[in-house]
Order: C-alpha cells, then structure tokens, then sequence
C-alpha cells in the first residue's frame, strides 16, 4: 500500500489520518440523530477536529442497511449549513455523498475532497465532476443501494473480487478524466459484506487482512481509506450468540484496534465516530512503522 501519500487539499501528516464523521441524518445506524440539527452537527465537526480529526466528513443521506433513499433536496438542505459553517471554520471537509448535484454544490462551497461510497455507480456525473473540480476521490466498493445490499453479499473469494471491482471503477473513473493520482480505494466495509466474524463469510475480515492486496492495482499501490467504525460485523464478533446485540455504540474500542491495525498495515486514513483514540492509534502505528527495521 501506499506510503501516505500528500493528496491535492488533504493534511500530509508522515501518519494514517483521522476522518471524523459527521452524519447529519435521522437514521444512520451509527450514531442516527445525533447530529441532525445543523448547529449540534457544526459543534460536533469543530470538536472532532479539536480532539485530533484530521478531516470531517460530512454526509446528509444515511446508508445503513435497508436504508431508503431521501431526495437530493432533503439531503442539501441538511449539509449546507454545516459544510458552509466548517469550511468557513478553515476545517479540511470532505463530502459523503453519491450525488453529482450534491457534491457540485459541496464542491463550490470548499470541500476538499468527494467520498462516494457508490465508487461512481449511483450517478453518472460524478466521476466527471469530480475530475474536474481536481479533488481527491474517495472510490468505495459497492454492489447497490442499501435497501437489500445484504443480497448481494455473495462472494466466492470476496478480497480478489472486491479488487477486480475496484479496478473497474478505477479504470471508468480515469476513463472520465479524473487523475489517477487523486483516486483513495475503500474496501466498503458493511456494504454488501457479509458480517459473520469468522468462516468463508467473513467478508468484512478477509478484506481488512487482504488491505494492500486490494490497494495494489495495475501495478500501482492507491491510498486506502478504511471505515471500519462501530459497523455490524463489530457487533457480531462480540455477540457469542451469533446474533446482533451489541450496540453500536459499544464497538468505539475494537474501532481503535482495527484502526491501529490498518494504520499498520499503511491505509492511508480511517474514518470514525470517536476521535480520540484513534487519534492515539494512528500515532501509535506510525511509531511502530516508523521503526521497522
Ligand atoms: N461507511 C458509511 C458511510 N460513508 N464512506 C466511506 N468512504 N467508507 C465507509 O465505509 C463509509 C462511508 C456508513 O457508516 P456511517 O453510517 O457510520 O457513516
């Protein structure tokens, strides 16, 4: 994998960076409602920052599963204020978002990069805008919306097929002029992976210990971006049930772990909920890297 690479209006920090989330949605599984009024989203971005964020993502639709889509307008209405707020703030903000309107507006108000976790397949014009805007982009694995994503978590062997994947959307979206120097890889970790914690099917794992295999496209090693945070498959390792009890809300300490895990492993950033830690983490791995021999 990529050595953390000093992309174009992102922080070089010699380490993984920090992403801190910022989900102004109702309904995120993560920490939905939360932060759905745009003056406790804009203190939540401005506090994350303070505690060591790197970057705030800031995202208007939720993706959890059996999510359904809100209209693009809903999800300008929630963003705007607090993209405007924290780009005036001087904050590094990337947008969440898979919709070309949507990123265009986020675009011209100062985000410094486009996270979408469709990788450019929900909408044709993404890859295009963002080529021209010259930001970095966020390019995540993903199979279809999350309404039934958990159908499509089928894979015979999931880090060589998410790879080939990754690499169609890396040839599509340098096919729309954007620049290879610009594209950050995103196993999508949840979506359409199975969470089972051990087995064939646990897809999640598989690709978190398969990071630089999947980074490693047409002889080039892409920035990985990894969003492991507080997600199902975390819960599901916890529950001796099998089932999915836990809270999402108690998976912030084995996000830390995987984040020094990953950071390790030299992903180029990790998004969470909770930044402290893994701002610990991260600094923790690059010591580590550091002093390898
Ligand atoms: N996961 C979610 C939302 N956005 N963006 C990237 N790049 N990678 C992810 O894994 C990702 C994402 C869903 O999680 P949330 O509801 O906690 O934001």
């Amino acid at each position: 994998m990529v050595n953390l690479p000093g992309l174009a209006g992102t922080p070089t920090a010699g380490r993984c960076l920090v992403m801190g989330v910022v989900n102004v949605t109702p309904d995120s599984f993560s920490d939905g409602g939360r932060w759905f009024g745009a003056a406790d989203a804009i203190e939540h971005g401005l506090r994350m920052v303070a505690e060591g964020a790197d970057i705030v993502d800031v995202g208007g639709e939720s993706t959890r599963p059996g999510a359904q889509r809100v209209s693009a307008d809903e999800e300008l209405r929630r963003v705007k204020p607090v993209i405007t707020e924290l780009v005036g703030a001087g904050l590094v903000v990337s947008v969440d978002t898979m919709r070309a309107q949507v990123a265009e507006w986020a675009l011209g108000a100062g985000v410094s990069l486009v996270n979408d976790v469709s990788g450019g397949l929900a909408d044709p014009y993404m890859p295009r805008l963002v080529a021209k805007a010259g930001v970095p982009y966020v390019v995540v694995h993903w199979r279809g919306h999350s309404h039934d994503m958990y159908s499509r978590a089928v894979y015979a062997d999931v880090v060589r097929e998410v790879h080939d994947e990754l690499a169609q959307r890396v040839g599509a979206v340098i096919a729309e002029g954007v620049d290879p120097s610009m594209i950050v890889l995103d196993p999508g970790l949840g979506f359409s992976k199975n969470p089972a914690p051990v087995g064939p099917d646990a897809h999640n794992w598989q690709l978190l210990a398969g990071l630089p295999e999947l980074a490693r496209i047409g002889g080039r090693d892409f920035p990985v971006l990894v969003g492991a945070s507080r997600k199902r498959y975390l819960s599901r390792l916890f529950d001796a049930a099998g089932g999915d009890q836990r809270p999402y809300t108690e998976n912030d300490a084995a996000t830390v772990a995987i984040t020094a895990l990953s950071a390790a492993a030299g992903a180029w950033c990790a998004r969470v909920h909770e930044v402290p830690a893994n701002a610990d983490a991260v600094r923790v791995a690059a010591a580590y890297r550091n002093a390898r021999p």
